[in-house]
C-alpha cells in the first residue's frame, strides 16, 4: 500500500541488542508448516486470451511450475469483480470472479487441477472495505435496511454553520477519511481511497454476510484465506479525535501526523478474527489456513497467532532489514521475532510482495537468493512472490506508464516512491515475445527488456541460477534438522552473519553470509561451533563454489556478497 512504501524509509528503527539464543519453534504438526508458500499477482502471471493481462486459465496452465519448485500452496492476490481502481482491492462482488480473469468454471478448474497437483490454494479475502459501486453501498446510501449499517455513516459536525467531518482521522492516502455525501446527507468512513468505503463490522448483519462469503469459497474448496490489511478492521466506537503527534514535519493531511488509537489494532478485530476462525474450522476436509496481513508493531503483529491467524505475516525482510543492514542488525531482527512467537506457533518469513519492490531490487541481485536463503534455514513457512524466485527486478516506469493509484495519487515529482508498478510487471518465462507472458500486442504494464537473459527457461538450464537455488532452498525445508532444530543466529564480526540449525546427535546445518561486498576470511568452526570439515548443499552466484565441494569451517574464506548453506 501507499503509505507502507514511504513509512519503510521511517521506521528502521533497530532495537536492543540481545545474545545468542536458541530458539525451538517447531509449532503444530500443520501441513503448512515446513514449506513454502507461493505469490500469484494474476495480473501479471500468464495471460491465456491475449488481452495483456494474467487470468486465471493462464494460472492453471503454468501450476506445473509451483510443483516444480516444490512449493506447498499457491496465494492468489484477489480476482473478484472489481472497477480495478485499485487493480482488484477495491471489490464490487465478493463472491463473482472478475471477467478479465475468466469466470467461475475457469477458477473451478484452477482448483481441481491444484488438487490433482497436490497444490494447496489461498484466496486474497479484502474485509476492511468494498468498492463505493458494490450494491451494499448503493443500498446503504439509500437507508435501505440492512444495508444502511454495512458502512460507517456519521453525520456532519456543524462548525459556525459550516458542514465539517465527524472528527479529525485521516486517511492512508491523505486527507480526511470521510467524504460527504449528498444524497443521505451524512459523511462515510474510508482508511483508503474515496472509492473504498470501510465496512461496519458493528452491524452483525454485515459480519454474518462476510462469513457468507468465507462460506461461498470454501464450499469451492480453498484451503485457507489470506487477510488484507488486517489492522485497519474496526474503529473505535466513541469516534474520538486521534492524538496529534508534535513536529512530525508532514502536512496536517498526512496520516503520519496522528497516533492510529482508535482505527488501528483495536481489540475487536481480533474477535472478528477469531470468529473466522472458528468458522473455517467448522468445515470439513483439510484443515485451513488463515494468513494476516498487518503492517503494525510486534506485540500486536503476534496477538494474531492467539485469535486464530496461523501466519501473522512477518515484514522484518521488507522493513526492518534493508541493504545497508549489518550481521548485528540481522540478528537483533531475526532472534527478537522468534523469541516474541508464543508457544507453540509457526514462524513466518515474507522475501517480498506485490506492495514492494522486489527482493532484488531492495537488497541488490547478487543478495536476493541470499533473503530466499535465510527464509530457508529459519524455522517455519517461507513465502516467496511470483518472479523472486528467478530473481526478477523491478521494471522502472516513466510518469507516463505509472497506472498504480498509489503512484498517481503521488504526482509526477514524487511517484516513484510510492508507486508498486515496477513490481509487478509480468512474470519472464522465456525468450519469446513478452516474455512468453502474453501473445497480444501489449502487456497491462511493460515487461522488463531484460526478458531475453533473466526467465525460467534459461535458467532451467544454467547451474547457479536465482530458480537453481531457490529450487534447492524449497527442498531444504524437508530436512528434519531444518524442520525441528534448534536456532542460533550469530554476528561474525561485521562481515559474516551465521545460522546454525542442530538436533542432537546430528550435524548441524548452517548458512554464512559475507555481508561485506570484499572477501573476508574467518574461523567459523570455533566461532560458531561446528564441524571443522562441512559440505556445500547450496551456494549463490557470488560464491563460487560447487554443491557438494568440501569445505575447511576453520579457515571459511568467502567472496564479496557470497553466501553458502553447508551441511
Ligand atoms: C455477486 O455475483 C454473483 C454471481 O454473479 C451473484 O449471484 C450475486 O448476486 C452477486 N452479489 C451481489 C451482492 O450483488
Ligand atoms: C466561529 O465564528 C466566530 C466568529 O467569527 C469565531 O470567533 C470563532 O473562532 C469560530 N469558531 C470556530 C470553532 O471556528
Ligand atoms: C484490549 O485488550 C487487552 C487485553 O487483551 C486489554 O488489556 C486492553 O485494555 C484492551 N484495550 C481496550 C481499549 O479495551
Ligand atoms: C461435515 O460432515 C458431517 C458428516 O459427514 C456432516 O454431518 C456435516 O454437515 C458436515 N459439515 C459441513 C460444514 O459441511
Ligand atoms: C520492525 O520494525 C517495526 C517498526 O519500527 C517495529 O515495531 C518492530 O518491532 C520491528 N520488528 C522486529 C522483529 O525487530
Ligand atoms: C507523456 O504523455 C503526454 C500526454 O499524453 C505526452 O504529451 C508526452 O509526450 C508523454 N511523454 C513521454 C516521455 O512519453
Ligand atoms: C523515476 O524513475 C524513472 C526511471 O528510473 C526515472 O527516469 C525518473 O527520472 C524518476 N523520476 C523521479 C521523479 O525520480
Ligand atoms: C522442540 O519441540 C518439540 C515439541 O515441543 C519437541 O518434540 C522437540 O524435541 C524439541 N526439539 C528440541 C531440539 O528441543
Ligand atoms: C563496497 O562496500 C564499501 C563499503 O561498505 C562501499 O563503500 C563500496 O561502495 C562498495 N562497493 C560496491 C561496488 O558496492
Ligand atoms: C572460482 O573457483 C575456481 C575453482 O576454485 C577458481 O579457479 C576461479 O578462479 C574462481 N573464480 C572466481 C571469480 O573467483
Ligand atoms: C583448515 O584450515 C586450517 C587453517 O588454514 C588449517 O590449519 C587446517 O589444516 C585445514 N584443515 C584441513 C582439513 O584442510
Ligand atoms: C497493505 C495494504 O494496505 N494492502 C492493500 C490494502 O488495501 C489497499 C486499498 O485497497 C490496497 O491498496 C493495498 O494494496
Ligand atoms: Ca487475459
Ligand atoms: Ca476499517
Amino acid at each position: 500500500m501507499l503509505l507502507t512504501v514511504v513509512c519503510v524509509k521511517l521506521i528502521w528503527g533497530l532495537v536492543g541488542l540481545r545474545e545468542s539464543v536458541a530458539q525451538n519453534a517447531t509449532g503444530k504438526d500443520e501441513w503448512w508448516r515446513d514449506t513454502f508458500i507461493y505469490q500469484v499477482y494474476p495480473r501479471s502471471f500468464k495471460d491465456s486470451n491475449g488481452d495483456g493481462v494474467g487470468d486465471l486459465n493462464g494460472i492453471t496452465s503454468k501450476l506445473e511450475h509451483l510443483v516444480d519448485l516444490g512449493v506447498s500452496t499457491v496465494w492468489l492476490s484477489p480476482i473478484y469483480a472489481s472497477p480495478m481502481v485499485d487493480f482488484g482491492y477495491d471489490i464490487s462482488n465478493f463472491t463473482a470472479i472478475d471477467p478479465i480473469f475468466g469466470t467461475i468454471d475457469d477458477f473451478k478448474r484452477l482448483t481441481t487441477r491444484a488438487k490433482a497437483l497436490k497444490l494447496k490454494v489461498v484466496l486474497d479475502f479484502v474485509p476492511n472495505h468494498s468498492s463505493d459501486k458494490h450494491p451494499w453501498f448503493l443500498k446503504s446510501v439509500q437507508r435501505i435496511k440492512p444495508f444502511d449499517e454495512y458502512y460507517i455513516w456519521k453525520d456532519a459536525k456543524m462548525v459556525n454553520g459550516t458542514r465539517k467531518p465527524p472528527n479529525n482521522w485521516l486517511s492512508e492516502f491523505q486527507g480526511s477519511a470521510w467524504q460527504w455525501n449528498d444524497q443521505r446527507k451524512q459523511y462515510y468512513y474510508h482508511e483508503f481511497t474515496v472509492g473504498q468505503p470501510d465496512l461496519n463490522y458493528r452491524s452483525t448483519a454485515l459480519q454474518e454476510e462476510m462469513k457468507n462469503v468465507f462460506r461461498f469459497w470454501l464450499n469451492l474448496g480453498v484451503d485457507g484465506f489470506r487477510v488484507d490489511a488486517i489492522n485497519f478492521l474496526v474503529e473505535d466506537s466513541r469516534f474520538l479525535d486521534e492524538p496529534k503527534i508534535p513536529n512530525t514535519g508532514f502536512q496536517d493531511t498526512d496520516p503520519r501526523t496522528l497516533r492510529h488509537i482508535y482505527t488501528s489494532d483495536q481489540n475487536e478485530t481480533y474477535d472478528i478474527v477469531a470468529s473466522w476462525r472458528k468458522l473455517v474450522d467448522s468445515t470439513n476436509g483439510t484443515r485451513k489456513i488463515i494468513l494476516t496481513e498487518a503492517y503494525t508493531t510486534l506485540p500486536y503483529a503476534m496477538k494474531y497467532y492467539q485469535f486464530g491467524s496461523n501466519i501473522p505475516f512477518n515484514f522484518i525482510f521488507l522493513r526492518n532489514i534493508t541493504s545497508v543492514s549489518k550481521p548485528v542488525d540481522y540478528k537483533r531482527a531475526i532472534d527478537r521475532y522468534l523469541n516474541s512467537i508464543p508457544a507453540g506457533y509457526v514462524a513466518n518469513w515474507v522475501t517480498g510482495n506485490h506492495d514492494n519492490s522486489r527482493v532484488a531490487s531492495r537488497f541488490g541481485p547478487h543478495r536476493a537468493d541470499q533473503i530466499t536463503m535465510i527464509a530457508a534455514i529459519l524455522p517455519g513457512v517461507g513465502i516467496i512472490y511470483n518472479g523472486d524466485e528467478i530473481g526478477m527486478i523491478d521494471r522502472p516506469m516513466s510518469w507516463n506508464e505509472t497506472i498504480d493509484p498509489a503512484g498517481c495519487n503521488a504526482g509526477p515529482s514524487r511517484y516513484n516512491l510510492t508507486s508498486r508498478d515496477p513490481a509487478r510487471t509480468p512474470f519472464q518465462w522465456d525468450s519469446s515475445i513478452n516474455a512468453g507472458f502474453s501473445t497480444g500486442k501489449k502487456t497491462w504494464l511493460p515487461v522488463h527488456s531484460n526478458y531475453k537473459t533473466l526467465n525460467l527457461q534459461a535458467e532451467k538450464t544454467t547451474q547457479k541460477s536465482s530458480y537453481a537455488i531457490t529450487k534447492r532452498l524449497i527442498s531444504l525445508k524437508q530436512n528434519p534438522v531444518v524442520q525441528r532444530g534448534t536456532t542460533q543466529v550469530t554476528a561474525i564480526y561485521d562481515a559474516f552473519l551465521g545460522i546454525a540449525r542442530r538436533l542432537p546427535n546430528q550435524s548441524p546445518v548452517v548458512l554464512i553470509v559475507n555481508l561485506y561486498n570484499h572477501s573476508m576470511h574467518y574461523d567459523v568452526a570455533t566461532f560458531m561451533n561446528i564441524p571443522k570439515q562441512m559440505t556445500v548443499y547450496v551456494a549463490n552466484a557470488a560464491a563460487n563454489l560447487s554443491i557438494g565441494a568440501k569445505i575447511n569451517t576453520s579457515f571459511l574464506q568467502l567472496p564479496g556478497n557470497a553466501s553458502v548453506i553447508l551441511l
